[in-house]
């Protein structure tokens, strides 16, 4: 340690959405490990414990330089005794022993299985865990009753865990533009979550599809999925229509908003070899294969493989809410509802923003809902909380 000035102290606001946080950061080191803890924590369905693990990580991140000592956690916020002591561990002995036990442990092990299948919660996970299973194929062995998301699961396991490379989202890219296309002219496609962030891979690809006419998207979903179904391109789809009634209801919501987002969680079929050829469509797939929800018994091969693909409808008057919900990342749009609600009383969802008192405010970018929450502006590839 040398007397010499310090460096000047790094001030780093305590709500993630206040902050710049790169999708490359200094301290993967430190915050793999607290990720570790809090997916742990999620495990055992303690949320509190989860979310103050993954804050903690989250201003590590935000940090410009390597934490070295204790010294730089000085003026810190968000850290929790807890997570002081896992970095202050690692920091003297290179490890954490909490976080080491963990990650050998059968039940954290058997859990990330589980979980790991699609379609499987921690709570399913659970159940099975406490029968004695531990990986995906003893769902089969066991002969658990599966849902079809499930049994889609289990069938392209390897695929859907085997991340989606920039390339690949931009092939499906192309493919849901040709879909929408093909039944609805003028509609607008964008790529969300974290691609959207400037990932360069990602569990699974995300698209919001809206119209510049309110209304023309109605009954778009289903249009496209034919389509897709048509073309041998789906896997497995299920759509779900998203409760704008599940917040508080005032009443200057307008009404004709209500029920009108459309999510379908599905998998696509993509061909492989030609992604980023902006053909990715081929009409050689075998045909009538995909009825129903479970289109195909086949297994992924040499020439095709399995992703997961997120589609989500807005009406044109939702889009810059809906945008801003679906960037992510998923610490970054829990901060933003936790800013929105303790710090200025407002309501925000990927639906709508409400002040204090109760009055809708209208946003045609993302950029005004932050100047209505009193943010500055974070681009999407800073939102890497
Ligand atoms: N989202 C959210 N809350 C959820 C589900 C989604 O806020 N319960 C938002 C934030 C996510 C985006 O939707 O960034 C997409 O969800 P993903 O699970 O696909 O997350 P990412 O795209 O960020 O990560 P990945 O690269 O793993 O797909
Ligand atoms: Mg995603």
């Amino acid at each position: 340690p040398k007397p010499s000035a310090d460096p000047p102290a790094t001030t780093v606001k305590s709500y993630a959405c206040q902050r710049r946080t790169p999708l490359k950061h200094h301290n993967t080191f430190l915050t793999d490990a607290l990720e570790i803890l809090a997916e742990n924590a999620e495990f055992n369905e303690n949320e509190g414990r989860s979310v103050a693990f993954r804050r903690s990580a989250s201003v590590l991140k935000a940090l410009p330089h390597v934490v070295r000592g204790m010294d730089d956690l000085k003026n810190l916020p968000c850290l929790g005794e807890h997570s002081v002591r896992v970095i202050k561990e690692i920091l003297e002995d290179g490890t954490s022993s909490e976080v080491e036990s963990t990650r050998q442990s059968e039940q954290y092990q058997a859990m990330k299985a589980l979980t790991g299948v699609f379609g499987v919660g921690v709570k399913s996970a659970d159940r099975w865990f406490r029968e004695g299973l531990r990986r995906p194929l003893d769902l089969i062995h066991t002969g658990q009753k599966l849902n079809l998301a499930q049994q889609a699961g289990v069938q392209y396991y390897n695929d859907l865990n085997r991340p989606v490379t920039k390339r690949e989202a931009v092939a499906i890219s192309h493919i849901v533009e040709k879909a929408v296309n093909a039944v609805l002219s003028g509609a607008i496609i964008t790529l969300m979550g974290g691609f959207r962030r400037g990932k360069e891979v990602g569990h699974d690809v995300d698209f919001l599809i809206t119209h510049l006419e309110e209304g023309a998207e109605e009954g778009l979903m289903p249009k496209v999925l034919n389509w897709l179904e048509e073309q041998g391109l789906l896997l497995y789809q299920k759509t779900t229509r998203n409760s704008y009634l599940e917040s508080k209801d005032g009443p200057a919501r307008p009404p004709h908003n209500l029920d009108r987002f459309e999510r379908c969680f599905s998998i696509f079929k993509l061909e492989k070899g030609k992604e980023g050829s902006g053909t990715s469509l081929n009409t050689s797939y075998d045909s009538g294969t995909t009825e129903g929800i479970t289109g195909t018994t086949e297994q992924p091969g040499p020439s095709w493989r399995a992703v997961r693909v997120d589609l989500v409808v807005s009406p044109f008057s939702q889009f810059a809410f809906a945008t801003l919900g679906w960037t992510g990342s998923k610490l970054f749009e829990r901060e933003l509802r936790r800013w929105a609600g303790q710090e200025k009383g407002m309501s925000l969802s990927s639906h709508a923003l409400y002040d204090s008192k109760q009055r809708y405010l209208r946003a045609n970018s993302e950029e005004e809902i932050f100047a209505h929450l009193g943010l500055e502006y974070i681009p999407p590839s800073e939102r890497n909380a």
